[in-house]
């Protein structure tokens, strides 16, 4: 089955992280999480990009803040697609330095790029990615957005004045 690679700069990104990781739980996706510090292990960032896609790896989830370089790198390194998560962490100034770090990536490298601390929606889209050629994933995403719809129109009952 594929697996998402979930990896971050700094422990202290797990609580926003969290989000991509329930996601995928709850999408039943296999996953491993690691720290991956683009400044302060630069020889694990190279080894992981070179070499994430012969490890069973079909998508990589990168959240970084600050000078936010760990998502670039990869996507520098590795032929997967890789999701960028900007994290408003506490060396950011304001979150814009970890989304345009992330965001502003030259072309032939792209990365998809989710809002600032979005690991939630960079979850979905790692499942919709597997989901485009995996039928039962894909089923658990048409089920997942059925339940949005569910929800909004269910909110705005009782609200006819
Ligand atoms: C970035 O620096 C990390 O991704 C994290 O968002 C930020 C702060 O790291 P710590 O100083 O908390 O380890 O590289």
């Amino acid at each position: 089955m594929s697996k998402v690679g979930i990896i971050m700069g700094s422990k202290s990104d797990l609580p926003v992280m969290q989000e991509a990781i329930d996601m995928l739980n709850h999408f039943k996706i296999d996953f491993e999480v690691d720290i991956v510090s683009a400044h302060r292990t630069p020889e694990k960032l190279f080894d992981y990009g070179k070499h994430a896609h012969t490890r069973g790896f079909s998508v990589i989830i990168a959240g970084a803040g600050g000078a936010a370089h760990l998502p670039g790198m990869i996507a520098s390194l590795s032929p997967l697609p890789i999701i960028g998560v900007p994290v408003k962490s506490t060396n950011s100034i304001d979150g814009w330095d970890s989304i345009l770090s992330i965001l502003q990536m030259p072309g032939g490298v792209p990365v998809a790029t989710v809002a600032l601390n979005g690991a939630k929606n960079a979850g979905i889209l790692a499942a919709q990615i597997i989901g485009s050629s995996d039928p039962q994933v894909m089923d658990k995403i048409i089920a997942y957005k059925e339940d949005l719809k569910a929800k909004v129109i269910d909110s705005a009952k009782g609200l006819e004045y």
